[in-house]
Formats: structure tokens, C-alpha cells, sequence
């Protein structure tokens, strides 16, 4: 009799861009469930550089962000003992199975993505790289290389797994079974943390001029006291969720105390509802935070005081991911009918 066939683990990938300083809103909408999946998946965590240059930037702070935000994964939990965290760039199957995808992407498809249509109102339209269109296929490939089942992200990349969904079923079709299907994985809490400065926007990371309008996970704690004690709000003291826009500031207050917490609405709700006004909110979410924030904090630290420790990590990790991704490459390519170079 054979041996039934070995089930493997289920996947997860995911990935943040070296854009600039990571905020709560990664935080909570990717990170923290990264450190808590790894142990319920097979995990692959990169930093997409590559996905970093399809916007103007500084090649030395690029470098610089790189390190710093791999070096992020680890403080807030990534074991590099049980997940697998990378370079994008240092794994070259990545644009090469980008360009495969990309011949069988419709651009249709690539126009409506709403990402791109903001931040390429932004620039100037003559000065629109054509990378920032095709953004979304890499990540496709980032995906689909490691075969992945789930990919952990904030409620802002529900379009771009979508789109995922869509190349791979088309590539299937096409050329027969290749890639897995992989699915959104979105926190119940957290998904969509707003800025404070604004709380009609995504809170985001390099788009914006604002001192006040994010909470970096590097602040320290009187930076973060200051920042969350200005907070847009609106002129009422009632402290409870609400989709109403007027109200967006304290629902978005309440939200990022939710993420911290993991405390349910409506015992968050009972918690504020003697609240004496908005300050009382402030503080509190501003004393969670914080709190949260400071082992992340010191934990960096350790782990950037150690010359070559990051560079070596990610060595290992480039060496691990380039094997499953090079053995999903080569079907591709092989399923593509591209010519095997010999041996
Ligand atoms: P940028 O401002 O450079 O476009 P970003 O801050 O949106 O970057 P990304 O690198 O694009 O960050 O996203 C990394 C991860 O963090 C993704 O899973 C994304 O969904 C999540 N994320 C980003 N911003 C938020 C937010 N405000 N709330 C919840 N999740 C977020
Ligand atoms: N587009 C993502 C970043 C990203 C990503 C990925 C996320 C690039 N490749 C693969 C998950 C899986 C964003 O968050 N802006």
C-alpha cells in the first residue's frame, strides 16, 4: 500500500514596503496578526523593496529603511526561528515571475486599482512611473511563488488580493494547475486605523506632510502622548463606535484602543461611558499605546546593537525562500512552455 501523501503545512506571506517609519495602523492591521499566525502557519514575511521604488525616494534612506523595518518584524514577535523573513529583492524569482504574470494581466484590470489611481495623482502625470501600475503583479508574484493560503493585511489591500485571485485563476486556466488560491486574511480589529490628523484617511506611512497625523512605532512615549492628545475629534463628548463621518475621529480613538486591548465594543463602550470628555479617551488610548509599544521598543534596540545580526537573519532568510520560490518558477515557466535550460 502507499503512503498516503504528505499534507503540508497551510502558508501565509506577507509583506510591508521600506517607505518611511512603520506606524500603529501597520501594526495592528499586519503585524501583530503575523506574530500570532506563525505559529498556526508555514510563514513568509518580506520586505518589499521592490514595491518601495515605484514611487520617488532616496536610495540611501531606502537602505536605511530596509533593515529598519525587518528589524521591526522581529521586535514586535517575528521568531526567525519559526518564520522565514527576507529581502524581496535578494529573491530574484520574484521579478521574474512578475513578468511572466504580467503578460497575462489585462492592464484593464491594472487601471482600476484604487491605490494606484491616488498615488498617481500625486505626482505629476507625465512623471507616473510605469512600476506603480503594475505594483499589484508583483505582489501577485509574492504571493503566488510561495504557493501561499492566506495573506495577512489591512483592510486597504482587499482589491489587490482580489486582483491575486484573479491572475492566478487566469494562469491556471491558461497553462493548468499552478497556484494555489490564496485568501485575504483581515483582523476583526484594526484593519483600517485612520489618521489623527485626519480621520477620513488611511493612516499611512510615507503620504504625509503632517507631524500629527501617525504614531511611529520608534516615537517615544511623550511623542505619542503628544500626538494622540491632538487628535481631530468633533465638538460632542459621546464615546461610542460610529460610521457616521462626524464622528470618525473618536470611533477612529476607539478602534486603535480596541487593537491594543483586544477588549470588545461594547465592554469599551461601558469602560468610557464615564468618561468626563474626549481628554479622558485621549489619555487612555495614549497609555495603551504607549505601553504596547515600549518592549517592541527595547527590543529593537537589542536587536540593532548587534553589528551584522539583521544582515546575517536576512542571508538566511533569501537562502530559505529562494528555494520554495525557485520550485514554484520553474512550473510556471515549465507550464508556460518556455524551453528547460539543460541539466
Ligand atoms: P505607504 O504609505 O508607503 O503606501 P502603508 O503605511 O500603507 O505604506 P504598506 O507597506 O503599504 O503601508 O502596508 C503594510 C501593511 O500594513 C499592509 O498589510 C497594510 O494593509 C497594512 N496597513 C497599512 N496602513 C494601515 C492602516 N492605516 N490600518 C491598518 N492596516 C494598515
Ligand atoms: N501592497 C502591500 C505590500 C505588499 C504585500 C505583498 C502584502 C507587497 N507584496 C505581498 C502582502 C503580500 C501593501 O501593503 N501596500
Amino acid at each position: 500500500m502507499s503512503e498516503p501523501a504528505l499534507k503540508r503545512q497551510k502558508r501565509v506571506l506577507s509583506g510591508v514596503q521600506p517607505s518611511g517609519s512603520l506606524t500603529i495602523g501597520n501594526y495592528v492591521g499586519a503585524l501583530k496578526q503575523w506574530a500570532r499566525e506563525q505559529y498556526n502557519f508555514e510563514s513568509f514575511f518580506c520586505v518589499v523593496d521592490l514595491h518601495a521604488v515605484t514611487v520617488p525616494y532616496n536610495p540611501a534612506e531606502l537602505r536605511e529603511k530596509t533593515r529598519e523595518v525587518a528589524a521591526l518584524y522581529l521586535a514586535c514577535g517575528i521568531d526567525p526561528a519559526v518564520s522565514t523573513v527576507f529581502v524581496q529583492s535578494h529573491v530574484p524569482a520574484h521579478s521574474e515571475l512578475a513578468w511572466l504574470l504580467n503578460c497575462i494581466t489585462p492592464l484593464g484590470w491594472l487601471y482600476r486599482m484604487t491605490q494606484f489611481k491616488d498615488k498617481a495623482a500625486r505626482q505629476q502625470a507625465d512623471s507616473v512611473g510605469t512600476g506603480l501600475l503594475d505594483y499589484p503583479v508583483l505582489m501577485a508574484a509574492d504571493i503566488l511563488l510561495y504557493q501561499a493560503d492566506a495573506v495577512p493585511v489591512g483592510d486597504d489591500q482587499r482589491q489587490h488580493l482580489e486582483l491575486t485571485r484573479d491572475i492566478a485563476q487566469r494562469f491556471n486556466h491558461l497553462f493548468g494547475e499552478t497556484f494555489t488560491i490564496p485568501e485575504a486574511m483581515i483582523p476583526p480589529a484594526g484593519a483600517r486605523i485612520k489618521g489623527l490628523d485626519n480621520p477620513l484617511v488611511k493612516m499611512s506611512k510615507s503620504l504625509t506632510e503632517s507631524e500629527y497625523h501617525a504614531v511611529y512605532l520608534l516615537d517615544p512615549p511623550d511623542r505619542i502622548k503628544k500626538k494622540i492628545m491632538r487628535a481631530v475629534t468633533d465638538s460632542g463628548r459621546e464615546i461610542c463606535f460610529s460610521d457616521d463621518p462626524e464622528k470618525a475621529g473618536v470611533n477612529n480613538l476607539l478602534e486603535i484602543y480596541e487593537a491594543f486591548t483586544d477588549q470588545p465594543r461594547d465592554a469599551i463602550e461601558a469602560h468610557f461611558a464615564q468618561a468626563r470628555g474626549y481628554g479622558d479617551l485621549k489619555k487612555e488610548v495614549a497609555e495603551v499605546v504607549i505601553a504596547a509599544l515600549q518592549p517592541i521598543q527595547q527590543r529593537y534596540r537589542e536587536l540593532t546593537s548587534e553589528k551584522g545580526f539583521i544582515d546575517e537573519l536576512l542571508a538566511q532568510g533569501a537562502e530559505r525562500a529562494s528555494a520554495v520560490a525557485e520550485a514554484t518558477l520553474r512550473r510556471a515557466r515549465e507550464n508556460m512552455g518556455f524551453l528547460m535550460p539543460p541539466g
